[in-house]
């Protein structure tokens, strides 16, 4: 039988008849031991890094599993059971009144089966519903101590880590690359209990008060009518309530950046947002802000691509965070804080401190380093861990307090809240992800799903039955200890302070402080937005708000609309610019970057199989494309293709490599004519919309031997800044990986991508 599926249907029949199988359940022969379950919140083993970094297709366990690969295997015993541990005989096949009757009643495994099915699905989170999460290690350099006494910020101190990243708008099966802001939720499991770093990769917020949360959600949510559009903001009730209420001004603009289509997560800059107050040994508090900053740089995807990626490939961030951390490309992100005195007015060069819409610039608070974070291993369960994992920024830890914005006071009631509806129930905190590495003895009892035995009758304080066990801890090591912060004396008041109000100096800052590629990005991406937008009033409130921001994006955006760009309602602020808000102007490593290298049966195929290992030996990810799977050329020399032109999408590469153009008859390349030496383009359109893509969102390419031929017909200039034509693909791989220190070529923007 040559059906490849058919025959593999085949030999695992024959396996089980052959007795390989759990079904050969041979009386007094012994069940196979079942491994060991691996305890969840335990970070697992990293993988070793890949011997060859091949690309996903090929990293697949395939045959027999055995060792630690079994450990992984979806059923850790032999036999199937019921939920009662009862061995079953069939699973396919419905208790039946005879072979063409009706299923009886009595069938406890197919009410079982279905019953749990029914109810497999937990409501998804209210916001940040679709996400990505990895297991690591914090590695503490110490020199927090100064300013907190938090154990897992001391010298030495490594504490195991679960970070959940997300988008906030769209649902749980919504697509990655969005125009959205995304989470960057930290659990720490530290010796003195959970502390939780709840933050996003945007340092503002777009608003300044937590009551407010429930409206700006609705607003931009699909609209309650038709449950569209999914996943974006570019819809009329997110412009409505952003534009009628311009505390959100600062936050949206972050949104129209760059900044709202992240490359990877791994290339994501990370807020806690508020400010924080961290207490040292001797009582000193500290006010702070935490960052993190990726080792990697802060890299964005272009529009065109964040859109091409959503359809061709929805799971664009949550792939790349899952093949880096498989390949051993471990992501790292440096915690840093801003630090400021802790002065009753709690402001910083002006900038109120509680105000959840400001930043203070990193010239003038500069982000001191205080520890690393890797992350190593992926979840082994997405449901267990990713998905009930649960976060709150009142999970803290002795030396970190919060303060008074009033953001950050409502989220301290929120997130409990919302675990008793999406966990079902007050003892989410047992679940395996979510338990802490600290002892606990809480005297919280019952309740759903509650999973502990508890012992003993008194379960109270005071108590004398258990000899009045538990004491509480000192000062020194409680956590929750107040600062004594003195409360003004004032009366009760819905009211923000007057330095809310500013809601135009930093937009303006950050706007100022943009490079051009950038600024072109975000006139396009309000000129796309607001284009979305039905109702002309809300179009014309939102060029007002650009107005006072700045007139030259006000203009450029209302061409785009084709309205009048008004003029700002006052005097313009006059901010110092903060480079530190720019992406660009610096060179990142190139580690875990993706090389496609286009070739065939008549290419460089000896060049393809050095730059391979050239690419694998910079930390980088080759991966050949070719015209069809399976292997190009023959014996030693041949050549692993891990995409076809029918797989490959440009979005996938960070640079493209073309080893040539093949001999007569070759599937891609037609041949140079003879006769007038003129080169026809090539014949597959995919390949030449992988490349105009590449080159228009400004990757690198670098051709040699001879492949600069198939450029023109992709429409790619030779001499393009970024076009690398080189003598060999050694040297084409060199200029090409220096070009992507700098993430893009960013010379061929603007240019309408
Ligand atoms: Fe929130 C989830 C970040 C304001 C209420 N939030 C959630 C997550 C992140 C943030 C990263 C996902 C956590 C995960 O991966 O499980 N939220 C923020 C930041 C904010 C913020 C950085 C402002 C600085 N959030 C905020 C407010 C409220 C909430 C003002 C409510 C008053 N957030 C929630 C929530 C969620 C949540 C409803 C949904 C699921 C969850 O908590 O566990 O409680």
């Amino acid at each position: 039988d040559q059906n490849p599926i058919k025959a593999a249907a085949k030999k695992i029949a024959d396996t089980l008849r052959d007795g390989g199988g759990p079904q050969d359940g041979v009386p007094g022969k012994p069940a196979p031991a079942s491994p060991t379950v691996e305890e969840p919140t335990a970070p697992t083993e990293p993988l070793p890094p890949k011997a060859d970094q091949q690309g996903p297709e090929t990293v697949s366990p395939t045959g027999q599993p055995t060792g630690a690969e079994q450990a992984r295997m979806a059923q850790s015993g032999a036999y199937l059971t019921t939920a009662q541990g009862a061995r079953l005989y069939d699973t396919d096949h419905s208790l039946k009144a005879g072979p063409r009757g009706p299923v009886l009643l009595q069938d406890h495994h197919l009410r079982e089966k279905i019953t749990h099915f029914d109810h497999e699905r937990i409501p998804e989170r209210v916001v940040h519903a679709r996400g990505a999460a990895a297991h690591g290690v914090f590695q503490a350099y110490g020199n927090a101590s100064e300013v907190t006494k938090a154990a897992f910020l001391a010298e030495g101190a490594e504490t195991p880590v679960f970070v959940r990243f997300s988008t906030v708008l769209g649902s749980r099966g919504s697509a990655d690359t969005v125009r959205d802001t995304r989470g960057f939720a930290t659990k720490f499991y530290t010796e003195e209990g959970v502390f939780d770093l709840v933050g996003n990769n945007i340092p503002v917020f777009f608003i300044q008060d937590a009551i407010k949360f429930p409206d700006i959600v609705h607003a931009a949510k699909p609209h309650p009518d038709r449950e569209i559009p999914q996943a974006q903001s570019a819809h009329d009730t997110f412009w409505d309530f952003v534009t009628l209420h311009t505390e959100a001004t600062h936050h949206t603009l972050w949104n129209m950046s760059d900044r709202g289509i992240p490359r990877s997560y791994r290339t994501m800059e990370g807020f806690g947002v508020h400010t924080f107050r961290l207490v040292n040994a001797e009582g000193v508090s500290t006010l702070v802000k935490f960052h993190w900053k990726p080792k990697l740089g802060v890299h964005s995807l272009v529009w065109e691509e964040a859109q091409i990626a959503a359809g061709v490939d929805p799971d664009f961030h949550r792939r790349d965070l899952a093949d880096a951390i498989e390949a051993g490309a471990f992501p790292q992100w440096e915690l840093g804080i801003q630090t400021f005195p802790d002065t009753p007015e709690q402001t910083f060069e002006g900038i109120d401190l509680l105000d959840p819409t400001k930043i203070v610039p990193e010239e003038i608070a500069p982000v001191q380093p205080i520890g690393l974070l890797t992350l190593n291993a992926n979840p082994s369960n997405y449901f267990a861990e990713t998905e009930q994992v649960a976060f709150h920024v009142g999970h803290l830890v002795p030396g970190i307090d919060v303060t008074n914005d009033p953001l950050l006071q409502g989220r301290l009631f929120s997130y409990v809240d919302t675990q008793l509806t999406r966990l079902g129930g007050p003892n989410f905190g047992q679940l395996p992800i979510n338990r802490t590495h600290a002892p606990v003895n809480d005297m919280l009892r019952d309740g759903m799903h509650q999973t502990a035995v508890h012992r003993g009758v008194a379960p109270y304080r005071p108590n004398s039955l258990d000899g009045g066990c538990p004491f509480v801890a000192g000062a020194d090591t409680g956590a929750f200890i107040e600062v004594p912060a003195p409360v003004a004396a004032s009366r009760k008041v819905r009211e923000a302070p007057a330095s809310f109000d500013d809601h135009f100096s930093q937009p303006r800052q950050f706007w100022l402080s943009m490079t051009p590629p950038e600024r072109e990005h975000i006139i396009a991406a309000y000129t796309f937005e607001l284009g979305k937008c039905y109702e002309q009033s809300i179009k014309e409130r939102a060029l007002q708000v650009l107005a006072n921001i700045d007139s030259h994006l006000c203009e450029q955006v209302a061409a785009g609309l084709g309205l009048p760009a008004p003029a700002a309602t006052g005097r313009l602020a006059d901010p110092e610019p903060s480079p530190a808000l720019s992406q660009l102007g610096q060179i990142w490593p190139g580690d875990g970057r993706i090389i496609g290298i286009v070739a065939d049966a008549g290419a460089d195929l000896d060049g393809v199989t050095s730059v391979r290992e050239a690419v694998l030996g910079a930390g980088m990810v080759p991966l050949v494309i070719a015209p069809a799977g399976g292997k190009i050329g023959g014996g030693d020399g041949a050549v692993t293709v891990q995409r076809t032109f029918a797989t490959a999408r440009s979005i996938e590469f960070d640079a493209i490599l073309l080893a040539g153009v093949p001999a007569v008859g070759a599937d891609a390349f037609p041949a140079r004519d003879a006769k007038t030496d003129a080169t026809p383009a090539p014949t597959d359109p995919r390949l030449l919309l992988l490349l105009n893509e590449a080159f228009r969102h400004g990757k690198a390419i670098g051709v040699w031997a001879g492949a600069d031929a198939v450029l023109p017909g992709a429409g790619i200039p030779a001499d393009a800044p970024g076009v690398v034509l080189a003598d060999t693909g050694a040297t084409a791989f060199e200029q090409v990986s220096q070009l992507l220190g700098a993430h893009r070529v960013w010379e061929r923007f603007p240019a309408g991508a």
